[in-house]
């Protein structure tokens, strides 16, 4: 037996954080809450959405009549751009910091019934070219120093609303992840003089056994690291920082990674596949940031099913993450699952 079907912790370079895997646990019962698994709509138009082209949104303002992506402030936006400084602190153990910021929210399609795993290339493309225009126009503004895009998909990940689309915050200060991710680059640059995720990069080439798929530009795996039973990494294989780097032709290959990992996804248990994703790129502060890769986050909570999940609790929130499956078995059965999408088989 390998050494890997025993307990035993790995690390996280990028988080430095540490991840107990505890492989022969998935053979426990489970006895706990069993969640509906989150089908497919073929709704084309549902005249309750918020979304749907022509229809009238919570906060009052109306959706047009769309024809591919639509981008529009939130209606319930967590940051304004001119929230006040707090009044200060009496005590520095009380500290509070003004944090302005944008939320926008961009719809990938008219169609209510569509996911990115479902969507036609070009139109998948469409949605990384307005990503990427996103990103230089909020980038510009000077107060301004993170653009987080991200996507919250199905209700088991308290994504709101099943017509496609993602959201973005963009904020005063660089928010707590990609603050620690900036920083772990930065000393690993410092210490080798190359970038930990190209480095990172070779060796998962070189080994191979955590690959799902890849395309000329970038490459997916479940990282050595991974807490989520099929977390994965997107990483671009040249050494770009943000989707403002990008050539044409990544752009292009950015989309079809995006409906690859999505369609395994999906295939894995014939549903449409819960997760919050998003990218992770250079900090809008102005600073240089060489250390910079673009990479994207998957982290999908299924563990056993479509209607069985991971829970982060006890020791988890206590005392550090912990994963029953190794992330090579869960790459395994990625890799294995046919390209193209069940439905469409
Ligand atoms: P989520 O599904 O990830 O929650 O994203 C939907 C966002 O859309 C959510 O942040 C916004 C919510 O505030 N929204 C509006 O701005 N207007 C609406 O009419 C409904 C939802
Ligand atoms: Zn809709």
């Amino acid at each position: 037996m390998s050494s890997s079907q025993f307990p035993h912790r790995r690390y996280n370079p990028l988080r430095r954080q540490w991840v107990l895997v505890s492989p022969h646990r998935t053979q426990r019962p489970w006895q706990g809450e069993v969640n509906p698994s989150s089908g497919f709509s073929n709704v084309h138009y549902d005249p309750n959405c918020y979304l749907c082209p022509g229809n009238q949104r919570a906060g009052g303002n109306r959706t047009p009549v769309y024809e591919s992506v639509y981008i529009f402030d939130n209606d319930y936006a967590a940051l304004l751009p001119d929230s006040p400084a707090p009044d200060p602190a009496p005590s520095p153990l009380l500290r509070a910091e003004r944090e302005r910021g944008r939320c926008k929210v961009i719809c990938f399609h008219p169609d209510h019934s569509l996911t990115l795993a479902r969507m036609e290339p070009a139109a998948i493309r469409t949605v990384v070219d307005t990503w990427a225009a996103e990103y230089a126009e909020l980038s510009r503004n000077p107060e301004l120093r993170y653009v987080q895009i991200f996507e919250n998909r199905g209700a088991m990940m308290g994504a709101s609303n099943p017509h496609p689309h993602c959201q973005i915050w963009a904020t005063e200060h660089v928010p707590d992840e990609p603050a620690l991710e900036t920083e772990s680059l930065r000393a690993y640059q410092a210490e080798h003089h190359r970038c930990l995720l190209c480095d990172y990069l070779k060796v998962e080439a070189e080994d191979k056994s955590r690959i799902v798929c890849e395309n000329q530009d970038f490459l997916v795996i479940v990282p050595w690291w991974a807490v989520w039973p099929f977390e994965t990494l997107v990483l671009s294989k040249r050494h770009i920082g943000s989707l403002a780097q990008f050539s044409d032709q990544e752009k292009t290959f950015l989309a079809d990674i995006l409906k690859q990992t999505t369609t395994r996804y999906d295939n894995l248990f014939q549903t449409s596949f819960p997760y919050t994703m998003g990218f992770h790129q250079t900090p809008t502060d102005g600073g240089p940031h060489d250390e910079w890769h673009f990479h994207a986050h998957y982290y999908p909570p299924l563990l056993r099913s479509a209607t069985v999940r991971k829970f982060m609790v006890g020791f988890e929130m206590l005392g550090m993450p912990q994963r029953d499956i190794t992330p090579e078995g869960a790459a395994e059965r990625l890799r294995a699952l046919p390209a193209q999408h069940f439905l469409d088989l």
